[in-house]
């Protein structure tokens, strides 16, 4: 089921878990190395602020939602204030978790997609003692999983409801970039059209000024773009890398992105699809005789992914446009910032399969999954 609810994951409960079959503890004491625990994760929990009691209801007043540095796009050069510009948040209580569903969704018959999307900075819970304040596309971290094709027309517009400017940039787009990617302010909207040439995983992001803050705050996502010839039939699923650089709490509990931070390229946490190891808590599940196809795109802002699934091997890797340059029998490649590639596997063996940024400083921090193969 789409976007079911689970249970997230507590980031410091994984330090800590007692239970020794779950697979929390599997993963913290597996044979294969990768403790989750120990000094990254117990400098996560420390860091992490828990909601005070009481702070969030007792007076009923609603805490902006505002990330400090917004005053730092200037990309308009337009003098805004987010204290009294930005709209009201909810309590962290009110905001749910939600499980991305990884799953790519199907092609549309039409040749022809029309995406109107929204910039709206909005709190996104991503555990569930961790609720940000992220500027967003249509409300969620990463935005909207887009299929399409190679050859099909995108007619894209982006209406901007937040308080500072917004702008998309997609990878998949040969366009000129001053015209379509040019960043607009509240209430206005910009519009473009543009036809994949390639096929592959592409990441989308705001390109507003500084763009390392827009990406770092949420403003990210993947197209996935078809090949003319379909590809073998697989279960296909898309995993997007993020790093989180997250200030203190403020009084609702929700945490702002921190600038300085995102420039000291020390994450706090990192995901695939935007919550740390929900796929810890509701794994990805198929079946003996399944060919799984992973469309990996980081879209950073920084650091490279090293996408490994443990206890098995891609058959087929594709260097560049699938199904062009296939590369055979890859343990682990790397995907950069602002890069994606294409993995598939044959699961022929039953089990629990960790698939991971084999970068353990990043897969620790929550970079870091499990494939189910029943
Ligand atoms: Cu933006």
């Amino acid at each position: 089921m789409p976007n079911a609810q689970v249970v997230p994951p507590r980031l410091s409960d994984l330090a800590t878990s007692p239970e020794p079959t779950s697979r929390r503890h599997f993963l913290g004491k597996s044979a294969f190395g990768f403790a989750i625990g120990g000094a990254a994760l117990t400098a996560c929990r420390d860091e992490e602020s828990e909601p005070q009691a009481g702070a969030k209801g007792d007076t009923g007043t609603r805490a902006p939602l505002q990330n400090p540095n917004s005053r730092l796009d200037t990309a308009l050069n337009v003098p805004h204030s987010p204290s009294t510009a930005v709209p009201a948040a909810s309590p962290t209580a009110d905001v749910p978790f939600q499980r991305f569903d990884p799953t790519l969704p199907p092609l549309q018959a039409s040749r022809t997609m029309q995406l109107n999307w929204r910039a709206q900075e909005v709190p996104v819970r991503i555990s569930d003692n961790t609720v940000v304040a992220a500027w967003t596309f249509e409300g969620n971290l990463p935005g909207p999983i887009v299929h399409c094709r190679v050859g099909d027309t995108i007619n894209f517009t982006l209406t901007n409801e937040g308080s500072i400017p917004h702008s998309m940039d997609f990878h998949a787009a040969q366009i000129n970039p001053k015209e379509a990617f040019r960043s607009v302010m509240k209430g206005q909207s910009v519009s473009f059209t543009f036809t994949p040439k390639w096929a592959g995983a592409f990441m989308y992001h705001c390109g507003s000024s500084p763009v390392l803050m827009h990406i770092g705050a949420g403003m990210f996502g993947a197209i996935i773009v078809s090949p003319p010839t379909p590809l073998p039939a697989a279960k296909e699923f898309v995993l997007i890398q993020n790093e989180f650089y997250l200030g203190d709490a403020d009084a609702s509990g929700i945490r702002p992105f921190d600038y300085n931070k995102m420039l000291s390229t020390s994450p706090d946490f990192l995901s695939f699809n935007g919550r740390p190891m929900q796929y810890i808590a509701a794994p990805i599940r198929v079946k003996v005789g399944d060919r799984v196809r992973f469309w990996v795109v980081n879209c950073g802002p920084t650091h490279p992914c090293a996408f490994h699934v443990v206890g098995e091997q891609f058959d087929t890797m594709y260097l560049g446009a699938p199904p062009g340059s296939p590369i055979r029998g890859c343990q682990t490649w790397d995907v950069a910032a602002g890069g994606g590639m294409c993995f598939e596997l044959m699961c022929d063996v039953a089990g629990e399969f960790p698939f991971v940024n084999h970068g353990f400083g990043h897969g620790q921090k929550g970079a870091i999954g499990m494939l189910v193969v029943e």
